[in-house]
Parts: C-alpha cells; structure tokens; sequence
C-alpha cells in the first residue's frame, strides 16, 4: 500500500484484535499512531510484535502510552500532547458473556469510557476525527430483519446497553459540539487474532487441541444462535474510510450473510473431512448468557454506497484462514492433515 500521510491517530484498544490490524493499516499509509496500552503483569503487547518499536530506536512511527479508559486525567493529558488528527476508540470490556459478570466495570469502560474520551477532546480544542466502536449487539432481540443504520437498538446485554449508551452519546457530541464522530455498527468479525474465547476462535484453537491430543472435546453453549462472521483486517478499513469522508455518518459493516454455531462446526470439522463433529463437542449450560442474541444479519448497502467498501472474505474463506492459522501452532495445515489420513 502507498504511503499518502503524515498524520497522527490515537488508537484505545491498539493490542486488541482490531486495533492490531488497524495500526499495520495505519503504519502503512505512513501515519504516526500512538496507541493507549493498560499496565499487566504479563505481556499483552503480543498482536502487536510484528510492528513494535524499540523505544531506543532512532525513526520512530508507533508510540504506545500506559492508560485506561476509567482514567479521565490520563485521557486528558494524552489527546493535549498527543493532539491526534484521529481517534479510533476500540477499547472495551468487548465480551458480552462476561459484561453480565461485571456489568458495572463494562458501563465503566464501554459507555462512562466514551464520556471521558469524548469530553478530554472536547475541551481541549484538539481538532480530532473520532471513530466509535459501535456493535451489532446493539440490535439485540432484533426488531427488523436484516439490521442496518435505521434499525432501532434493542440491547439485551450490560455490554450492548453500555454501546448504545456510546453510541447516542457520540451523536450528541456530534450535534451538539459539531464534532467529527462517526459511529460504526460493525456486526462479528473474526481473524487468527480472535480472543481464544469467543466462539469462533473456541473452536478453532479446539480442533487444533483435538487433532494434536491436547484436548477431548470442546465445550460450547448455544449452538443455534445465528451471527453474520467477517474479516476483522477488512473491517479496519472500514473504519478509517469512516473517517476520511468529508461529513460523519454512522455505518453498518457486514458481510450479508448469516450462520448458525452449529454451521460453523460443520464447516470447520467439514474442512478436514470429520463429519461425526459431534462426538468432538459437548454442551456446557455454563456458557449460555442470561439473554441470548439470537439473530444478526447486517446490510452493509451504505458502507459500500458511500465509503466504497465491501468485504472480500465470507463465512467459508473465514473458517478456512482461522482453522489453517490454528492448525500451524500444531505442525498442522488443513492440506497436511488431509494427506495424513487420506
Ligand atoms: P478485543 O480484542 O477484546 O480488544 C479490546 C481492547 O480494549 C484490548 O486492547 C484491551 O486491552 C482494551 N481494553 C480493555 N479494557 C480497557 C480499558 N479499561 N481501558 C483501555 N483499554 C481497554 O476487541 P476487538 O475484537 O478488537 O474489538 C475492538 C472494539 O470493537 C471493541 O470496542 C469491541 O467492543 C468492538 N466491537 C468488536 C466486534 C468484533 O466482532 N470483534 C464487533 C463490534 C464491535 P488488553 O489487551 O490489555 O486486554
Ligand atoms: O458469541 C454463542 C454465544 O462470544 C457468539 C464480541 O466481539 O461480537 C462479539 O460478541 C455466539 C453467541 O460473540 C459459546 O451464545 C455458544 O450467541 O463469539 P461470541 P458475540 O457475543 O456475538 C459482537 C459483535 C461484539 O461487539 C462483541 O464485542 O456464540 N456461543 N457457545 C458461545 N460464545 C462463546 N463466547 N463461548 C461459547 O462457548
């Protein structure tokens, strides 16, 4: 990709699975990004080794800063002396099985976190873009079928209530202060980079377990529930589209297509010709939520309309990318373990 920019960006969430994409997204357009990290006692700096900088080196493009979207002061020093062209706020408590656990951390982090974020560029004059990271888990128990910029939320989880909250709030600020926000409603998108426990990657890194005689079976709740599964490295492109456009708007990105756990399994273990899946997964009541999503399917018409994007990887190169990716921590590919057992 060319080069086109100088600009700075302040990424929330940069060692996530979003905001690693979209700093080697940002790297390669020759923006500086500065990217807020939370102190750990381990390292959590992983997604992001291919493009870390030694803070000795002498040309220097990515700088990451210690913070927390609960710590307003710290927010507010960081947009004064970073003055970012860019704000994208991936940061999030971004599991909605747990944000039943810890509901008031994720209203914490997920919604007062936006409050802060949005207040600390408010006052301090800083000219910021700022991209919001919005959730299909918005549309909840969902009242139109498929979902896009005019569906009405219905949130049935802490973690979607504390977006939807987010996602007025930037609206407001955008109405009310004139400020550049743009809201994405991105539905599920998976990657190799997918925390471990989120269903997709649960089931990946299982058959890689299984396969490699680590793991018996692997453990799921709700197989039934229906989710539209994209690309994540495509979904940052999205955003910083978003974010390039003359007016701010709020877009759904999607991939139009919508699949059940259940199909998820079949396509997986179908990749390796294991048909009796079955016998590999147990159901574990443990893992259902209170309230389930049962149905997400995105229209991403407006996205392709105005931003001029559209996803390239759907549900079966997706399984294929996360199974393969999996299988090689192993010694495994897809194509090697075919051949053994031809
Ligand atoms: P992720 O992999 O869980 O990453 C979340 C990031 O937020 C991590 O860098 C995490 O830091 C950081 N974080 C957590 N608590 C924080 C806090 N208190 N202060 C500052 N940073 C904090 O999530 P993702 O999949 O990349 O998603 C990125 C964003 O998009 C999230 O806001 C998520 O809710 C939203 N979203 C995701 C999807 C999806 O399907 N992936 C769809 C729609 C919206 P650590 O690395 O230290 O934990
Ligand atoms: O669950 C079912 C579960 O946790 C998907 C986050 O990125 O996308 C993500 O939220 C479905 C649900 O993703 C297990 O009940 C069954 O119906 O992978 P998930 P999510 O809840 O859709 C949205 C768009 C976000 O914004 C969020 O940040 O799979 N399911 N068995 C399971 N889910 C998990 N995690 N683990 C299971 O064992």
């Amino acid at each position: 990709m060319s080069i086109e920019t100088n600009k700075i960006a302040l990424i929330t969430g940069v060692t996530g699975q979003d905001g690693s994409y979209l700093t080697e997204l940002l790297l390669s357009k020759g923006y500086i990004v500065h990217g807020l990290i939370r102190r750990a006692s381990t390292f959590n700096t992983e997604r992001i080794e291919p493009v870390y900088q030694d803070p000795h080196a002498l040309h220097r493009n990515l700088f990451l800063h210690y913070g927390d979207l609960s710590d307003a002061s710290n927010l507010n020093q960081l947009i004064k002396n970073i003055k970012p062209d860019e704000i994208y706020n991936l940061g999030a408590q971004s599991h909605v099985k747990v944000s039943f656990e810890i509901p008031e951390y994720t209203a914490n982090v997920d919604a007062l976190g936006t409050l802060r974020l949005l207040d600390a560029v408010r006052e301090s004059g800083v000219n910021s873009k700022i991209y919001q990271a919005g959730s299909s888990e918005m549309f909840g128990d969902v009242l139109e079928k498929p979902q896009k910029e005019t569906t009405p939320f219905n949130p049935v989880s802490p973690y979607a209530a504390s977006k939807v909250f987010s996602h007025h709030l930037c609206k407001i600020y955008r109405d009310g202060y004139g400020m550049f926000i743009c809201n994405g409603i991105l539905f599920n998108h998976e990657s190799p980079r997918r925390g471990k426990t989120f269903v997709t990657r649960k089931i990946t890194t299982g058959i890689a377990n299984i396969l490699s005689g680590k793991q018996d079976k692997i453990y799921l709740g709700n197989l039934d529930a229906k989710r539209d599964w994209g690309y994540a490295k495509e979904y940052v492109e999205a955003m910083w589209l978003m974010l390039q456009q003359e007016k701010p708007g709020d877009y759904v990105v999607a991939t139009g297509e919508t699949h059940s756990i259940k199909e998820f399994l079949e396509e997986a273990f179908g990749l390796l010709k294991i048909s009796d899946w079955q016998k590999y997964v147990g159901v574990d009541p443990k893992y259902y939520r209170p309230v389930e999503v049962d149905y997400l399917l995105g229209d991403y018409s407006k996205a392709k309309k105005e931003l001029g994007w559209e996803p390239k990887v759907k549900f079966k190169d997706l399984v294929k990318i996360m199974l393969d990716e999996d299988l090689k921590s192993v010694g495994l590919s897809i194509d090697k373990y075919l051949k053994k057992n031809e």
